[in-house]
């Protein structure tokens, strides 16, 4: 029998792979696509027709998690045996400008998906995964785990708290088959480039192609666990093959700073970066030429920071035998290569569309 997931949040990141991912299992899959004036219902699909997966195994609903009745009809008319809710304002730095859209997105969104099965009787005939995040530890001491008390610092990292909270009431309660995934910063070339290390390998693919001067960052000095995206929407899915719900970290288990990240993407393009100067007076300069390449503006800082993301994902590694394949260095050539490419692309006039400027990673 073939299997029917349900994505929020398909035309995302994690959900594109995942997408990718689940179609390649056999499963049907329906995406739920926010709509937008600038575009029409399917036009801002373009990371799933770059995979190939706007197709008969693909069915796209317009709606909003945080519409219930919406959600309702969508789970009740779609019936799905699994339920990814990707769906978020992602953005941490955009969540302290919207922190209300934020926890009615990333919160009553997710209350909205767990409700409605409830209220419609589905407690035992869907499982469900929930996009937890490491955001949630907040200053927590690294190394973080599922037994790490949380202490978030952002508008996003509450609302994900409480999206996660809820989602084990749920879990506990009505005994439904829910799932955190708490997932450490994950990247890939499909990642946007308002995040940063999406950011930096754009800047340096337009800096070496000459269309661009320097990179202007904020806090370089953030530690982040960063892992490639299609390696934990494996971790997603075996979630929900587990005989019950339970809250797994998805990570690397190694950290690296903002300025490492910028220094390897850097070092990718064959120029060697030193850092001069400290906090908003610091400047990342070409050793060979002596050009000033990165700078940062305190316009960029975060009202409130999380410094150190170390995820310990040895929970996940012995329960769902889930471990990343790809490691920080090979994460930052993809992504650079990726990026290089995009630009050559779109100075050749082979790809029209400066917006949507990424490609595929095989
Ligand atoms: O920032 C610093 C910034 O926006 C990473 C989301 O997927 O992962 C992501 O959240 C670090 C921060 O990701 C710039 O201050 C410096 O310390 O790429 P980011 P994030 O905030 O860690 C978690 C797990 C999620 O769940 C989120 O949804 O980089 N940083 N300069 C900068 N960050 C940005 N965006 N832009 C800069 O210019």
């Amino acid at each position: 029998m073939k299997k029917t997931a349900f994505i929020t949040g398909i035309a995302g990141q994690d959900g594109a792979y995942l997408c990718s991912f689940l179609v390649r299992k056999g499963y049907k899959v329906h995406g739920l696509v926010r709509w937008d004036s600038h575009m029409g219902p399917l036009d801002g699909l373009q990371r799933l027709d770059n995979l190939g997966l706007v197709s008969e195994n693909v069915e796209l609903h317009m709606g909003d998690v945080t519409d219930a009745n919406c959600v309702t009809k969508l789970i009740r008319d779609i019936q799905p045996d699994e339920i990814y809710n990707l769906a978020a304002l992602s953005q941490v730095a955009v969540s302290f400008g919207t922190p209300s859209s934020t926890l009615d997105i990333n919160a009553k969104g997710t209350l909205n998906i767990l409700e409605s099965i409830r209220v419609l009787g589905m407690e035992r005939d869907v499982k469900i995964y929930q996009a937890s995040s490491s955001e949630m530890f907040g200053s927590a001491p690294a190394p973080q785990s599922e037994t790490t008390p949380m202490q978030p610092c952002s508008p996003y990292g509450v609302s994900k708290l409480a999206g996660y909270h809820l989602a084990k009431i749920y879990r506990e309660a009505y005994k439904m088959h829910v799932s955190n995934g708490i997932l450490f910063n994950h990247e890939s070339p499909m990642r946007g480039e308002d995040f940063v290390t999406r950011k930096i390998t754009r800047a340096v693919a337009m800096i070496e192609a000459g269309q661009q001067d320097v990179l202007e960052l904020g806090n370089l000095s953030s530690l982040r666990d960063w892992g490639y995206s299609r390696d934990y929407v494996v971790g997603m899915w075996r979630m929900l093959q587990m005989p019950y719900g339970d809250d797994y970290v998805l990570a690397t288990g190694e950290a690296h700073s903002v300025r490492d990240f910028v220094r390897a993407a850097f070092a990718h393009i064959g120029v060697e970066l030193i850092f001069v100067g400290k906090g908003v007076s610091e400047q990342g300069i070409d050793k060979k030429t002596s050009k000033v390449m990165v700078q940062v503006d305190r316009a960029l800082y975060r009202p409130s920071e999380v410094n150190h993301l170390l995820g310990d994902a040895s929970k996940a590694e012995k329960r769902l035998e889930w471990k990343p394949k790809f490691g920080f260095d090979e994460l930052v050539q993809v992504m650079v290569n990726a990026d290089r490419k995009s630009v050559a692309d779109i100075l050749s006039g082979k790809s029209e569309n400066k917006n949507t400027p990424w490609r595929m990673a095989s």
